[in-house]
């Protein structure tokens, strides 16, 4: 066989059933090999929208995702987003064709490997005809067990070689084709490290003496596997601990009475309060970095931080912590809470954290529609926050929300209640603007059982609008929002107070209700809530087609967490502005045409 569908037969045999990608020439054989052995591929219209829809796919069914690229710019258009998913974790697998060695001046010539260590996913290539199969089960293996971006290179000449089919050498009860167990591996892989004894006893002996403990958890607890929420319930019960997670884990205690939600900047001021008031902290598989304990201001001053991860080099990386676990999340829950249970003095009878005032408080303030406020809307544009309470109220709850990067992030962030921890894919480990609307395409093929919301900025959606085209063909009915501001909204509200001119980051009304109509999509402008009556007849009309709503939202203010990130650019303070001198820039706008109203 071809080196080609010997790579079809291997992933395949691995369980690869859906791959990404958009085909050219280099890799359009390795494509139809993995499509002949029964992989759905999903054609993106930009490498970017490509990766990212992988990355979004991966990160909501907890599989590695597969992604197939041309050689070259096939390349280069996926990085920001492939540097995404490095930097966040993603397993990624990424088939990259790239010229033969011999072909020393080929336009289309990268060094590959350079940028994938450049943008830290993990560098590897196919050697010859004879080894590569196991090069790329050792590829699909690491990204799915390491959890990484693996940036494999497929050399022409290679892909081009006949092989025989060698049976998956070095991998267990592999003789033939077909014969790869899609489980070989996990056996082996061994998540549910537990942590020494010492370590067990000395954070079972600080939940014993805490009497106000706060759980964090993190990635590391949502992909611990569905027994972790149980083992760190049970644990948090038995020393009276309220739970909250960090955004990349947001819904995993969704239904608990304890449930803070996310910590962190978008954290309730309920939440806050009660994080700042504990006295221990124990973030469980969370990187506990500056978005989570708002650069440290969620923390204590008395308080004692544990950081319990399966990775060393996590522990204390953002935040020394008070104590280091090293164990798998729901092994370590587990173990604690069998310590716990075995000792002569457990904290019998003492509810830790768990008073019914507390609880009747968490009841009633909880959700951050919750908090008041006072609504901005004025008829012609309508405040985030009523729109997002809105839709909250008009949306399934059983839904996926992806949230693309801006000023506006937030309001879905808060204000979007989702049904679990595999209902919310939050694409913010490189802060890129315009990743949003294929991560949601990515999670609604994932997820097919739940409504997909995308919440995405005007600059965020003009960025990536093209792989509308990928939603409409592939029947897509997700819901994507776009709050429309006109403008790069967390520059204007960032630079705008100071002072400094605005003609870069501001922009002329843009009817991208109509642009989505252009596409195929149902597309509605909302002002006001009364626009959305739409909105209800297309979830009534068993929609077979994306529906994008433009609502042009008031941006009198910025959001408020988006001072936290621009603090994280300065980490020794802000610059001194040098100069207020106007910018005209010409390029911006063409004289003599006025902004509609
Ligand atoms: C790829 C990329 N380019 C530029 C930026 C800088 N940036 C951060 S937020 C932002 C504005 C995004 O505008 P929009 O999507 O409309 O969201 P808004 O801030 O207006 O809510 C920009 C340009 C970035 N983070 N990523
Ligand atoms: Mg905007």
């Amino acid at each position: 066989m071809l080196v080609t569908e010997a790579i079809g037969q291997a992933l395949a045999d691995l369980g690869v059933d859906t791959t990404f990608g958009l085909v050219g020439s280099g890799n359009f054989h390795v494509t139809n090999a993995l499509i002949a052995r029964g992989t759905r591929f999903i054609a993106a219209r930009h490498e970017s929208g490509a990766a990212s829809m992988a990355d979004g796919w991966a990160r909501i069914t907890g599989r590695a995702g597969v992604l197939s690229l041309h050689q070259g710019p096939g390349i280069t258009n996926a990085l920001t987003a492939l540097t995404e998913a490095a930097k966040a974790r993603t397993p990624l697998l990424v088939l990259a064709a790239d010229v033969s060695p011999a072909a020393k001046l080929s336009n289309f010539r990268i060094d590959v490997a350079a940028i994938s260590a450049g943008i830290g996913a993990t560098p590897a290539r196919l050697h010859s005809a004879g080894l590569a199969v196991d090069d790329v089960v050792r590829a699909y293996r690491t990204a799915e067990r390491e959890r990484r971006c693996v940036i494999l290179a497929l050399p022409l000449d290679v892909q081009a070689s006949e092989c025989t089919w060698p049976g998956v050498a070095g991998v267990e009860g592999t003789a033939g084709p077909g014969t790869l167990a899609a489980g070989a591996w996990a056996l082996a892989a061994g998540p549910g490290a537990v942590p020494p004894p010492a370590q067990v006893a000395a954070l079972a002996r600080r939940l014993a003496a805490a009497q106000r403990p706060v759980f964090i958890a993190g990635r590391g607890a949502r992909v611990a596997g569905p027994g972790a929420r149980a083992e760190l319930e049970r644990l948090a019960a038995a020393c009276g601990a309220l739970l909250a997670t960090s955004a990349a884990a947001k819904g995993l205690f969704r239904g608990s009475p304890w449930d803070l939600d996310v910590s962190g900047g978008f954290a309730t001021p309920l939440a806050a309060e009660l994080i700042r008031g504990a006295d221990l902290v124990v973030g469980w598989g969370c990187a506990l970095n500056m978005w989570t304990l708002r650069s440290g201001a969620l923390i204590g001053p008395d308080a004692f931080v544990v950081q319990v991860d399966h990775d060393t080099a996590a522990i204390g990386a953002h935040r020394r912590p008070d104590l280091g676990v090293t164990g798998d999340v729901g092994a370590t829950a587990r173990a604690v809470a069998d310590h716990l249970a075995a000792g002569t003095s457990p904290p019998a009878g003492d509810a830790g954290y768990r008073s019914a005032a507390l609880g009747a408080r968490i009841a009633a303030q909880h959700r951050w529609r919750d908090v008041p406020f006072t609504d901005e809307s004025d008829g012609s544009r309508i405040d985030p926050r009523t729109l997002t309470i809105e839709l909250d109220d008009l949306l399934p709850a059983e839904r996926t929300v992806a949230v693309d990067s801006g000023n506006f992030m937030g309001y879905p962030s808060m204000f979007l209640s989702v049904p679990d921890q595999d209902g919310f894919t939050f694409t913010q480990a490189f802060q890129s603007v315009g990743l949003g609307l294929a991560s949601a395409i990515g999670s609604a093929i994932a997820r097919p059982d739940r409504l997909t919301v995308a919440a995405l900025g005007d600059g965020g959606a003009l960025m990536a609008i093209s792989e509308l085209e990928t939603a409409v063909r592939l029947g897509l009915p997700m819901v994507i929002v776009v709050y429309n501001d006109d403008a790069y909204g967390a520059e204007v509200h960032h630079f705008g107070p100071d002072g400094y001119p605005l003609e870069t980051v501001t922009f002329p009304p843009t009817d991208i209700a109509a642009i989505a109509r252009g596409y195929g999509a149902t597309g509605v402008t909302v002002r006001a809530p009364g626009d959305l009556a739409p909105v209800r007849a297309w979830l009534d009309s068993s929609p077979d087609r994306p529906l994008l709503i433009d609502a042009k939202v008031t941006a009198t203010h910025g959001a408020w967490w988006l001072e936290e990130a621009f603090r994280g650019h300065y980490p020794t303070g802000p610059p001194q502005p040098a100069s207020r001198l106007p910018v005209r820039n010409p390029g911006s706008r063409p004289a003599g045409i006025q902004d509609p109203p």
